[in-house]
């Protein structure tokens, strides 16, 4: 019989590209689709899956939505993305944030607890949890230092995880993700903010761009990478937590570069810093180490940050000649 998975978070980056991952393993795939007043099915069409995916209203802050759906899905594997996941709005909205990305995760738990206790459970963990770096190169050793609302609400998501394995003996599993990007990626993160302008600038639709701290560096990765080792950290025998990371950093500024050269344009002449887009408290420096990932899972990162990026701008390029 073909396995059955549930995902929250389905209609953003990661949930529309494991949604895709599974299918095309046969799995029949069910996601959580929050009510909103704009379109937010755009990526599971862009991917060519809108129609073959079941989406069910419910909210990660409702328990009892969450018993339902989780009840009725009876999921081999539930895949928990949800998240106010943008961590410039942590700073505004630090009780939604703690609401939906802390004590979301532990509704599903819960829920998967009270009504489905042998579903295998995958936790979005994330980098942001090593804020303040306590080593160069951070692994799953690596002790945490969250420096914002969002690291501090995934923090507690990720420890309840560890816990509910550890206290209830669930298959419950936490991926430290790095940042990982693609052409589906929200338009505020930095990435697609700068492939996007770049585009324009290039369509002469705008002339400059603005952004914060441009010295940060991040460990860049592809989304559609990423998404297998997710589904790879549940076919393990036993629950764990695992870094997922290219183990390369790179600063923003060099990021634009290689977005702005891809056009044949010179970032400097059209990035303008602007002070009003640095946070409260920066993370200066993100480098994972995939070493156990790469040994236990079999996994590594496949794509370049040179080849990600040229292929967002050309995907953002061809979005707005149309
Ligand atoms: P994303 O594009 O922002 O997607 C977030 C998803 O959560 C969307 O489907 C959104 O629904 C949903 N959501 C938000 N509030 C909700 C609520 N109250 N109830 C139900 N659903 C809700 O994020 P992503 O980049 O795909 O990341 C996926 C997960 O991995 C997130 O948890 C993120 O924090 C984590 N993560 C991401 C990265 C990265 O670099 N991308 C790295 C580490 C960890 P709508 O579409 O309706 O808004
Ligand atoms: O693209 P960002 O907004 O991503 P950030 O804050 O690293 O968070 C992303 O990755 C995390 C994993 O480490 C995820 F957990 C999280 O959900 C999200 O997906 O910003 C990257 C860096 C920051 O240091 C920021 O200060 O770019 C800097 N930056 C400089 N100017 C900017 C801008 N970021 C944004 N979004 N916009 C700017 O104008």
């Amino acid at each position: 019989m073909n396995k059955s998975a549930f995902i929250t978070g389905i209609t953003g980056q990661d949930g529309a590209y494991l949604a895709q991952l599974l299918l095309s393993k046969g799995y029949k795939v069910s996601g959580l689709l929050a009510r909103r007043s704009s379109d937010t099915l755009w990526r599971l069409r862009h991917l060519g899956i809108g129609n073959d995916v079941q989406l069910v209203d419910g909210d990660i802050t409702d328990l009892s939505s969450l018993i339902r759906i989780i009840e009725q899905s009876k999921a081999d594997e539930i895949y928990n993305l949800a998240a106010q996941s943008f961590v410039g709005t942590s700073w505004s909205q630090p009780l939604l944030t703690g609401n939906v990305t802390g004590l979301g995760a532990v509704n599903v738990l819960e829920a998967m607890r009270i009504v489905n206790p042998t579903a295998r459970f995958y936790q979005a963990s994330t980098s942001e949890m090593f804020g303040l770096i306590q080593e160069a190169v951070q692994s799953e050793q690596t002790p945490f230092y969250p420096r914002s609302p969002y690291g501090a609400a995934k923090l507690y998501a990720h420890w309840m995880t560890v816990n509910y394995r550890e206290s209830f003996g669930l298959h419950t599993s936490s991926g430290i993700l790095f940042n990982h990007e693609s052409p589906l990626r929200g338009i505020e993160f930095v990435t697609r903010k700068v492939t996007d302008a770049a585009a324009r600038i290039k369509l002469g639709l705008q002339t400059e761009l603005r952004l914060g701290n441009i010295d940060v560096k991040r460990d860049w990765g592809f989304a559609g990478d990423y998404v297998e080792a997710m589904w790879l950290m549940l076919q393990q025998e036993r629950g764990d937590d695992f870094v997922i990371a290219t183990g390369k950093t790179t600063t923003v500024r060099e990021m634009c570069r290689i977005a702005f050269d891809h056009l044949g344009l010179d970032a400097d002449k059209h990035v303008v810093i602007d002070s009003a887009l640095f946070r409260p408290a920066e993370v200066d420096v993100l480098l994972g180490n995939p070493g156990k990932a790469q040994q236990k899972l079999g996994w590594q990162a496949r794509t370049s940050l040179q080849t990600l990026i040229t292929t967002m701008v050309d995907a953002d390029m061809g979005r707005l000649s149309k």
